[in-house]
């Protein structure tokens, strides 16, 4: 019962997942419905004959001044999806999963509960912030972060009242965190439920990376996009430890850490970067931000090329025109997107770097919320050359993608299953 019940609460919770229902939707909006079917009621496909048909690279549809993605880098391995044959292992059950990190030099993976628990993946609870947590739709303990020495777990949480809330706690050896010794990071004033972002992670640089969703409703309507004073619609990365007397500090090669905005901004333009990573052999940044009505956004900016990035929205949803007026100078557009037929909630994963699956790897792995069938794209020299449905789909609803310390990748289900990828 209480499985089905969690169930029942996460198709609820998640049918605001995308912009589509938001309460204040105006009229004349580009929507779609909300989905009816079942999740299962999709086919599985075992091949790659998924529908390709709104799928666009932004090298063949870009949009009049909007610049592609990128110049890439080369990655070394070429991975040849035609010939992946992969699985799920189950990995854990949960309730409404939707973090998996791994700590340096502790020996259970952390699992972030989106009702405001925090457990080992062996099932022991290390903290309840279920008092503390707003969770209902997209609302909820969204994201977790170990320091790069083990030493800290960083939290970011929708918080009673409805504000997004970032806190720091001291991680010991036993796992078992203090609620007491929390430490306050940022506060986050957030105008409307859905839209929070949540994704934290530290990157390659060391510092801790921070999506925020632009506020909510919908079509941006409180203009913080494009807003470089506000941390809504944002990618923010900070030094999270105190510093000259303040909780933390901002990189000086931030983008506007001498002016012109937020100092903790990185990247902007964003709608809902509800998950984005890092690709651990380049340094690259891969974003799914969730789309308004038309199209899911996959963003890939090259290492040496990823702050002070704009992308674009409220006036760009993809490659498409959202907004009217000037568009904002050099926003850049979306390495791939996709459209209703393939979903209606981008759930970004990672560059797939393990040593199971050789003919995955240097492959980018995603998803959708509402038809999570497991995907993969490859991007060389800036375009996609690949894409394929990998033939796996995920039980429930997905709402997140965790990798390991080998670089093998995990899916974690609203149902309850935390799945590692695996060669079949
Ligand atoms: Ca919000």
């Amino acid at each position: 019962l209480r499985r089905t019940l969690a169930v029942l609460v996460a198709l609820v919770a998640l049918t605001a997942a995308c912009g589509d229902d938001d309460p204040a939707e105006p009229s004349g909006a580009p929507t779609t419905s909300t989905p009816t079917s079942s999740p299962t009621a999709s086919s599985s496909t075992t091949t790659s004959s998924t529908s390709t048909s709104t799928t666009t690279a932004t090298s063949t549809s870009t949009t009049t001044s909007m610049r592609a993605a990128a110049v890439s880098t080369t990655t070394p391995a070429r991975p040849a999806l035609a010939s992946v044959r992969i699985g799920l292992v189950r990995a854990g059950v949960f309730d409404q999963p939707l973090d998996l990190k791994w700590c340096a030099g502790h020996a259970h993976p952390l699992v972030a509960e989106k009702g405001g628990r925090i457990r080992r993946l062996d099932g022991r609870q290390v903290l309840d912030l279920t008092g503390s947590v707003s969770n209902g739709g997209e609302q909820g303990l969204l994201g977790i972060a170990c320091s790069p020495d083990g030493r800290f777990l960083y939290v970011d949480y929708t918080d009673r009242n409805g504000d997004e809330r970032l806190d720091e706690y001291p991680l010991p050896a036993s796992d078992v965190l203090d609620r007491r010794a929390a430490r306050n990071l940022l506060t986050i004033p957030d105008p409307a439920p859905n839209h929070n972002g949540g994704g934290l992670l530290f990157g390659p640089d060391g510092k801790l990376w921070y999506a925020l969703g632009d506020g909510g409703g919908a079509g941006d309507q409180y203009d913080n996009g494009q807003n470089r004073n506000t941390l809504l619609g944002k990618l923010v990365r900070i030094d999270p430890r105190p510093a000259a007397g303040r909780p933390y500090s901002s990189p000086a090669d931030n983008p506007f850490a001498r002016g012109g905005g937020r100092p903790e901004i990185a990247i902007y333009g964003l709608r809902n970067p509800w998950r984005f990573s890092f690709d651990r052999a380049t340094g690259d940044l891969w974003i799914g931000d969730v789309g308004q009505g038309r199209v899911e956004e996959i963003d890939r900016l090259p290492a040496g090329r990823i702050l002070g990035a704009n992308l674009g929205w409220p006036y760009f949803e993809g490659t498409h025109r959202y907004r009217s007026g000037s568009p904002p100078a050099g926003a850049i557009g979306p390495v791939f997107q996709y459209g209703r037929d393939q979903g209606q909630a981008v759930v970004g994963g990672y560059v797939y770097r393990g040593g199971a699956i050789p003919a995955l790897r240097g492959a980018y792995v995603y998803t959708d919320t509402y038809q999570p069938s497991l995907r993969a794209i490859v991007v060389e020299s800036g375009r996609v050359t690949q894409f394929r449905d990998l033939g796996v789909r995920v039980p429930g609803l997905v709402a997140s993608f965790a990798e390991g310390p080998s670089g093998e990748l995990y899916v974690l289900s609203l149902s309850g299953g935390i799945y590692r990828i695996d060669r079949r």
